[in-house]
């Protein structure tokens, strides 16, 4: 890193050395947005410039991308597909995944004069962004651009805006004296481990082996801060059983003998059985929003809780706590386990054995649907044979709605090395984000879930999965509808729905391999649950995007939560 050595260059040959010096590989887009840049990024730079079929897959590519690296994902888009970008920056920002947004926009001299396709965009990424600014003057790409990287890495995570200035962006070719310097740790999450305070952490660690049926639910601040392992220690150390949130799923694998399951309202019975029978709950790195506690009733508000996270403001929100701790989890976690006394595990032994009884419960409960030979295939199934054949090393990206319920409760991450990524709640984000999670690790398998609605959303994206040869594998829960629906709109048709009802939730049968066989993907049809693993095994391998489509049950229905 050198500093102080100005020269003169233009906007577009500092904004690709910069994205070059932050390792930056792919760029999502849809055309036409700081063409210089694009250029400059050609001679300069290896950056894949994918440009693809909608913003709002873009950023959602974007956020796929960053979820599987950790890095910043960039997307972009000229002023008037700006707001569509901003739709798909409001998932990463539920999620806390950095993004980064340019967009070009406002020219002083043509303000408030109907100049073509312009509004005011900015206000509309003020709800879905960290920091959101415009670059007015060349001179300020370089401290812009790292003030960029710095808020969407740095204490929880999340997306940001730059707006350059013309509509296009034009500003990037004009010159100025700059430098690009970069500031490399600010080239991922987490860019700080900040240490607790002792008393805050001892404290909290005593409430902790002191209790005699803890649990601690896990959020996807351990999978920001990469703390998977150290939350198994200490578990491990304390013997406490481990529930998660559907963002902090892949923080412990599902055969673990402390893990009970993901708890909230996409979830499993065990886990919300588990939680709301403990008499202390330990959240870490979890918001303890609406879904993770489905609607503070798992566990009941009043519960004793204890609570450690990277964000001060998060601490107690929702549940008055008996102690709290304010740092990164693996930090914090590592030192707990240092300073935990095993000893104390000996009286959690008989609340182990229950929570590990609920578990057992639950898997006899659903046993039958899980290995179900229905035609059509089960959903549960379905699961079941991703829990069976997925690689160890696979990342797993899973759509919202039924997606969400069917693998939040029903599939088993079975290796501490495969992840697991979530919509955050928009239907249709799955798919272009197993795109951008592919493009991060190439050398990865990456197998999306996702329903028939949710694929439809960015279908035109096989194309460009096709033309960049982006292999991830992507399986769709084919019910011919929005199922999910099904059971909101029984309600107001007192339970017996007309055909007209229907129309409401239920589409035309299609076949997604023949479509994506003509867009240039491999398309495979699984009818029967038992040529899943086949069909699987042949997707994985292909070296090119493959689509399963799986014909599902459309009467299949996920288990509501229980509280
Ligand atoms: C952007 C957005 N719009 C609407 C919804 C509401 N929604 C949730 S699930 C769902 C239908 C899901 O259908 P599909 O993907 O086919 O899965 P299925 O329920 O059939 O298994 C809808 C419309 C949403 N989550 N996100
Ligand atoms: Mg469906």
């Amino acid at each position: 890193m050198q500093i102080g050595h100005n020269r003169k260059m233009t906007g577009a040959a500092c904004l690709a050395d910069m994205l070059k010096g932050y390792g930056v590989t792919h760029v999502f887009h849809v055309p036409a947005v700081l063409r210089t840049t694009y250029a400059e990024m050609e001679r300069r730079t290896d950056i894949k410039r994918l440009h693809v079929h909608g913003e709002k897959a873009a950023a959602y590519m974007a956020d796929g991308y960053a979820r599987a690296s950790g890095k910043p994902g960039i997307c972009m888009a000229q002023v008037i597909g700006a707001l569509n970008l901003a739709a798909g920056l409001r998932d990463a920002f539920l999620a806390h995944s950095p993004v980064i947004a340019m967009t070009g926009g406002r020219e002083p001299k043509n303000k408030f004069r109907k100049v073509y396709q312009e509004v005011d965009d900015v206000p509309a990424f003020e709800p879905v962004t960290k920091f959101n600014a415009t670059v007015d003057d060349v001179a300020r790409f370089p401290d812009m651009v790292r003030q960029a990287f710095r808020s969407a890495v740095t204490g929880c995570p999340g997306p940001v805006h730059l707006q350059f200035r013309g509509n296009e962006g034009q500003i990037d070719a004009e010159e100025a004296d700059m430098e690009p310097l970069v500031e490399p740790q600010f080239s991922r999450v987490p860019a700080f481990r900040p240490a607790p305070d002792e008393r805050s952490l001892r404290a909290a660690l005593q409430i902790l082996q002191d209790a005699a049926r803890p649990v601690i639910v896990a959020g996807g601040g351990v999978r920001a801060s990469g703390a998977a392992a150290e939350l198994v220690a200490l578990a491990e150390a304390l013997q406490i059983p481990v529930a998660t949130s559907l963002n902090g799923k892949d923080s412990i694998p599902a055969d673990h003998p402390l893990s009970v399951g993901v708890c909230g309202t996409y979830s499993r019975e065990s886990a919300n059985r588990v939680v709301n029978g403990a008499d202390l709950v330990c959240f870490i790195g979890t918001e303890t929003g609406g879904m993770t506690t489905h609607f503070w009733a798992v566990p009941k508000i009043g519960t004793p809780a204890i609570q450690i996270d990277i964000e001060p403001d998060a601490l107690g929100r929702n549940y008055p706590l008996a102690a709290c701790v304010n740092g990164d989890a693996k930090v914090t976690l590592a030192r707990m386990a240092k300073n935990a006394d095993p000893a104390s595990a000996a009286k959690r032994k008989a609340w182990v054995g229950e929570a590990q009884k609920v578990c057992g419960e639950w898997r006899d409960k659903y046993a039958p649907a899980l290995n179900s030979d229905a035609v059509p295939i089960r959903p549960e199934r379905l699961c079941h044979e991703l829990t069976r054949h997925l690689p160890d090393d696979a990342i797993v990206v899973v759509d919202t709605g039924h997606a969400g319920m069917w693998m939040g409760g029903m599939f088993d991450l079975t290796s501490p090395r495969q992840s697991y990524m979530r919509s955050a709640g928009h239907l249709g984000w799955a798919f272009p984000a197993g795109l951008g999670a592919k493009c991060a690790c190439p050398e990865r398998p990456v197998v999306t879930f996702t329903g028939d609605a949710g694929f439809w959303y960015h279908i035109a994206e096989i194309e460009t999965a096709a033309r960049w040869n982006i292999d991830a594998v992507t399986v769709v829960n084919n019910n011919g509808g929005g199922n999910q629906s099904k059971r909101g709109f029984d309600r107001v048709y007192g339970g017996k729905q007309t055909d007209r009802a229907r129309e409401l939730w239920t589409f035309r049968q299609t076949n997604f391999a023949r479509i994506a066989e003509d867009m240039g993907a491999l398309g495979l049809r699984v009818e029967d649950a038992a040529a899943f693993p086949a069909a699987l095994a042949q997707a994985l391998a292909a070296g090119r995007p493959a689509i399963i489509d799986v014909v599902t049950d459309i009467e299949a229905l996920a288990p509501v939560a229980v509280s």
